[in-house]
């Protein structure tokens, strides 16, 4: 299955985070890396108390795993590179990792929604999202490079190309 999952951190040190999240995901099992996007830093989303500016990115995975199992794994990632679940609602994080979409998969259970709720709001989720799925069709949504389209001047003016790979080197 064609799986895409988010990239985000603000703490720390977000590239080194987001490049080992992406080296522990493309050694998982029944896994393969199919591409990682450009980064960008992108203005805190939803959080009422400032905090430092994230980087962001979006990587596809083509994977054997089950969207649940998937998501065990990305948590012990996250917990792995240091994430304190804090009391605070989008607070400021080391890393985290969101899965975004799961092939055709749409489903709300206790662990697990998808597509990702919040996906179509975010800039810092769509435009990364668009350099490497542009015409990917989000189940129940929409086409992503719609999805952009359809976003207003203000979202996409929080988010500004960071030029910094986080590609596993070969
Ligand atoms: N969960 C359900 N569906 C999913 C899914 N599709 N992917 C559950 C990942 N997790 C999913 O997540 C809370 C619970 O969501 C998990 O137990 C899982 O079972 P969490 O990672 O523990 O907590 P969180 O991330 O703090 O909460 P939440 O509400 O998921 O926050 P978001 O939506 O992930 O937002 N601003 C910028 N610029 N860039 C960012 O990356 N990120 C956030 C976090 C806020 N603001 C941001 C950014
Ligand atoms: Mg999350």
């Amino acid at each position: 299955m064609q799986a895409y999952i988010g990239l985000g951190g603000n703490e720390g040190d977000p590239v080194s985070n987001l490049r080992e999240a992406t080296r522990r995901l493309s050694q998982l099992p029944q896994t393969q890396l199919m591409a990682v996007s450009p980064t960008y830093w992108t203005e805190p989303w939803g959080s009422a108390t400032p905090q430092p500016e994230y980087l962001n990115a979006v990587v596809a995975l083509t994977t054997e795993l089950s969207p649940n199992d998937l998501l065990l794994a990305m948590q012990t990632i996250e917990n792995d590179l240091g994430r304190q679940r804090g009391s605070e609602r989008y607070g400021p994080r080391t890393l985290d990792l969101d899965l975004l979409v799961f092939g055709e998969m749409v489903m709300d259970d206790s662990q697990l929604t998808l597509p990702h709720p919040r996906l179509a709001e975010r800039a810092f989720v769509l435009v990364p999202l668009c350099d490497i799925a542009p015409k990917l069709a989000v189940p129940t949504l929409d086409r992503v490079d719609y999805l952009l389209e359809a976003l207003d001047a203000e979202e996409l003016g929080g988010v500004r190309r960071a030029g910094l790979s986080i590609s596993p080197s070969p």
